[in-house]
C-alpha cells in the first residue's frame, strides 16, 4: 500500500505537510490559522495552481471529529490527487484553473492525537470544562448556528457538548475567523466526516429549507449518481435535518449563513460494518468516492458563477 492508503498519526501528518510545502513551493502555501486548546498548530494548505486574476476558492476541512480517521486521509488524498493530476486529468485541471483550494487536514489535532495514543473512539476536542472536570467540546456543535438547541447538549460530559458559548473553542474560532476574513473569495465549503455514506447540506440546525435547496439537492443527487455509477456504492443525499438528524452548531450551517451558499458535509464509508474503524484497505475506494463527489459539485458551482 502507498503512503495515501494508510492512516497516519498526527506527527506524520505534520511531517507530510512540511514535505508537501518543500516539494511544491510555487503551488502550495502554508497558512497558520490558529492553535488548538493543547497549543498544537492548525495549518491550512492553500493550493493555487494557476494565477487567473480574481479566482474564487473552495474550502475543505477534515478531522473535526477525532475518531473519523478516513477524513484526514481524504484531505491528504485530495492534495496528492491535485498535485499529481493537474494538467493530466481534465476535471481537476479545470477546477484548479478556476478555484484555489484551502485545505485543513486536521481541524481537531488534540482529539486526533488522543485517538492514536489513548482512546480510539474519542470524538471531541480536549479542552477541560472547569465546572464538571469533563473533557471535550463537540466542535461540530460549537459554531453559531442555532447554537445548543435540540440536537446538542449543554452537559460537558456528553459526546455532543456544545461548549460554553459559540466559538468558545480555539479550533472552531480559528476556522470561523479565517472564513469570515475570506468570505468574498470562498464560494464552496466542504466538511468531511464518517461514517454513513451521506452527502448533506443545510440546514441541520433547523427543519427549514435553505433558500437554494433545489440547487443543493440537484448537485448532491448528481454526485451520488456518479458514485453509484463509477464505484457501485450508495450514498444518501439531502438536507441534514431530514437525512441524518437535527444537529445545531455545525460548521456547514454556519458557513452557509455567512454567505457560502454551496456548503456540504460528507459522511464517507462505511454504513456500519466497520464504522469508524474502516480498514486501511478501504481507504482508496472511500477517498475516490468522495473525490468524485467533490469534483462533480465543484464543476457545477464553477458553471453557475
Ligand atoms: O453529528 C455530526 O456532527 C455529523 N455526523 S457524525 O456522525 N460524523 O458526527 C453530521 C453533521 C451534519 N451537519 C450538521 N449537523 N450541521
Ligand atoms: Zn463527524
Amino acid at each position: 500500500a502507498t503512503f495515501y492508503e494508510r492512516y497516519h498519526n498526527l506527527n506524520d501528518i505534520y511531517f507530510w505537510i512540511e514535505r508537501i510545502i518543500q516539494d511544491n513551493p510555487s503551488k502550495v502555501k502554508l497558512i497558520l490559522i490558529g492553535s488548538s486548546s493543547e497549543k498544537r498548530p492548525l495549518y491550512v494548505l492553500k493550493l493555487s495552481l494557476n494565477d487567473n486574476p480574481g479566482k474564487k476558492a473552495m474550502w475543505i476541512d477534515c478531522g473535526i471529529h477525532a475518531r473519523e480517521w478516513i477524513s484526514p486521509a481524504f484531505c491528504l488524498w485530495f492534495v496528492q490527487h491535485s498535485l499529481s493530476f493537474y494538467g493530466q486529468n481534465q476535471d481537476i485541471t479545470f477546477i484548479l484553473n478556476n478555484m484555489d483550494v484551502y485545505i485543513l487536514p486536521v481541524l481537531n489535532p488534540d482529539g486526533y492525537d488522543y485517538t492514536w495514543t489513548t482512546n480510539r473512539m474519542w470524538r471531541k476536542n480536549r479542552s477541560v470544562s472547569k465546572s464538571s472536570g469533563c473533557i471535550g467540546v463537540d466542535l461540530n456543535r460549537n459554531f453559531d448556528a442555532n447554537w445548543c438547541t435540540e440536537g446538542a447538549s449543554n452537559d460537558p460530559c456528553t459526546e455532543i457538548y456544545c461548549g460554553e458559548f459559540p466559538e468558545s473553542e480555539p479550533e472552531s474560532q480559528a476556522v470561523a475567523d479565517f472564513l469570515r476574513n475570506h468570505k468574498d473569495e470562498v464560494q464552496l465549503y466542504f466538511s468531511i466526516h464518517s461514517y454513513s455514506q451521506m452527502l448533506l447540506f443545510p440546514y441541520s440546525c433547523s427543519r427549514e429549507e435553505a433558500e437554494n435547496h433545489k440547487d443543493l439537492l440537484e448537485m448532491t443527487r448528481e454526485a451520488a449518481q456518479k458514485i453509484r455509477r463509477y464505484y457501485r456504492n450508495t450514498y444518501k443525499y439531502g438536507a441534514g435535518s431530514k437525512t441524518i438528524y437535527l444537529a445545531p452548531g455545525g460548521s456547514d450551517d454556519w458557513a452557509y449563513n455567512l454567505g457560502i451558499k454551496y456548503s456540504f458535509t460528507f459522511e464517507l464509508q462505511d454504513v456500519g460494518q466497520y464504522g469508524f474503524l474502516l480498514p486501511p484497505s478501504h481507504i482508496s475506494k472511500a477517498c475516490n468516492e468522495a473525490l468524485i463527489a467533490v469534483k462533480t459539485i465543484a464543476l457545477r458551482v464553477i458553471e453557475k458563477t
